[in-house]
């Protein structure tokens, strides 16, 4: 199946490149077919060429819409050789063989990366070269298809260590790599059709996965498709691995809760807030943070919603931790950080999180909006006698925010700004609530008037007790049970302040 390259057809909108490849097409005595403006730039390089006019005589129309739309150019290129008729038709209708096809695409994503207009950008949908890739590269066992610059190598090798013989492996896999060219274009203009979805998640392209060290755990192989690089820039440290990113991705979501609020400073573990504060100064916001759970903080993930300043650098740098995240460093606070060699220091850009979030679900995807209610003081609802304090109003709505970005079922001790301890992803609400005291007092804090937060509704009464024994005071919970008078008449009789969200914050 090895084939010899004795015509050719070129048309390449970016003419870098293609010099030396003209070049020794000609040595090799290759008969050269071209449009228009790549005719004229072959013709500069001293190569002689022949228009594809010659072959459809027909011009080029349409201000260039139809150049080589033409059953004498497809003819040339998807008759089989080894079919009897197919060649006896190429004789019958004068239609020249074609066995190589070069096409570079009218740029369409650059265009549109451009902020052209939208007349601009629907003229730079490629059709006549679109169609000469899929049509060689369907034929492949005969002709040989370069879809794009990154094959101009490879196609030049073979024009020179093999006088331009090819095999069928040459060839299938030249086809391979202009299939991957054309899907990939035409998902980019799919997805400019398709804006109202608005989820870079869809704008994935199937040949453009970065790949990573590996997944969750080393025997997984992993991939990251999106531009990534339009949330953060990253300063310094080691290749953010598959759990880094979805850690970041969490703590960037709890953070964005406080974008413009005090300092807040929070510290996160398999996706999860183990210590979050807030404070006057970042400094301080970072060591109550840490003072939430020291032991769990090893490892962290860390984010700030300030810019993170030397001395708060400083304490930093003497936690074991993956990632620190900021929307900017002072230059002291650089040095300082980048003194262990994998720290990974990343800046946040303002960028918008998708409005859709996407997961893979037994052998389909679901979609769901992204959860951007965040609770404010003028949703919530008194449901007891007892109103909480304006302190406490601060606190509960401290407590709920973290609640939402923690996994479910989750309870949340607060106090004074401060992330006292969670209970995450438990089965129960009533052992989120048990987890969330017992490491609150294992780190020796005192929960007389801390605050409860609730991700979801009590089905019964019995949290709110447990949490009023452990000192408990104000609670914030979404309501909606049909037995919510039950923990209300309860937080009535020992005075404790209930206020109601309406809002579920469920993270599964
Ligand atoms: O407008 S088109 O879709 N119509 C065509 O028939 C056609 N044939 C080739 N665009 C067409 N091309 C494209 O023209 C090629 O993909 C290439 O990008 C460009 C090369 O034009 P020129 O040689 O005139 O610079």
């Amino acid at each position: 199946a090895t084939k010899k390259i004795k015509s050719a057809l070129i048309s390449v909108f970016h003419k870098d490149g293609l010099a030396p490849i003209v070049k020794q097409l000609s040595e090799l005595g290759v008969q050269i077919y071209s449009t228009g403006g790549t005719q004229k730039f072959i013709e500069e390089q001293g190569v002689k060429v022949t228009a594809v006019e010659d072959i459809t005589s027909y011009p080029s129309i349409l201000g260039g819409r139809v150049k080589t739309l033409h059953p004498k150019v497809f003819g040339g290129i998807l008759n089989r050789q080894e079919e009897a008729s197919d060649q006896e038709e190429l004789v019958n209708f004068e239609i020249p063989q074609i066995d190589l096809v070069i096409v570079d695409l009218y740029p369409f994503e650059d265009t549109l990366a451009s902020g052209a207009r939208e007349q601009d950008i629907i003229e730079k949908i490629d059709i006549g070269g679109i169609s000469l890739i899929r049509a060689a590269a369907k034929n492949f066992k005969d002709v040989v298809c370069v879809s794009t610059r990154n094959d101009y190598a490879y196609l030049l090798e073979l024009l020179k260590s093999h006088k331009g013989e090819t095999t069928l492996a040459h060839r299938k896999k030249l086809a391979t790599n202009s299939f991957a060219t054309s899907s990939h274009y035409d998902a980019a203009i799919f997805n400019y059709f398709n804006e109202t979805e608005d989820n870079p998640a869809f704008k994935l392209s199937f040949n453009e996965g970065k790949s990573l060290r590996y997944g969750e755990n080393p025997h997984q192989e992993a991939k990251l498709y999106g531009a990534i690089d339009e949330a953060f820039t990253q300063l310094h440290g080691k290749e953010l691995s598959y759990n880094n990113l979805l850690d970041v991705d969490a703590a960037v979501q709890l953070m964005a809760e406080f974008k413009d609020e005090a300092p807040t400073f929070a510290i996160l573990k398999h996706n999860n807030a183990c210590g979050i504060a807030q404070r006057n100064t970042l400094l301080n916001a970072y060591q109550d943070a840490l003072a939430g759970d020291p032991v769990s903080a090893f490892g962290g993930i860390l984010i700030a919603n300030k810019e993170i300043d030397q001395a708060t650098a400083t304490e930093i740098h003497k936690l074991f931790c993956e990632v620190v995240i900021a929307p900017s460093f002072s230059a002291e606070a650089k040095e300082v950080l980048k003194g262990k060699k994998n720290r990974i220091l990343l800046v946040l850009k303002d960028f918008e999180a998708p409005k859709k979030i996407v997961r893979s679900c037994l052998n389909g995807i679901l979609v769901q909006d992204r959860d951007h209610l965040t609770d404010t003081s003028e949703i919530l609802k008194t449901a007891t006698q007892k109103e909480a304090t304006s302190e406490e109003v601060e606190d509960l709505l401290f407590a709920s925010k973290v609640c939402k970005h923690t996994k479910s079922n989750t309870i949340v001790l607060a106090k004074n700004k401060q992330l006292l301890a969670s209970g995450t992803g438990q089965t129960s609400r009533v052992d989120a609530l048990k987890q969330a005291i017992e490491k609150a007092t294992s780190f020796k804090f005192d929960l007389s008037g801390a605050v409860m937060a609730s991700d979801a509704f009590f089905p019964f009464p019995d949290c709110v007790e447990i949490a009023y024994n452990a000192g408990v005071r104000s609670v914030i919970q979404p309501g909606g049970s049909i037995k919510d008078q039950l923990s209300i008449d309860f937080c009535d009789d020992k005075k404790m302040a209930m206020l109601m969200t309406g809002v579920r914050h469920f993270k599964h």
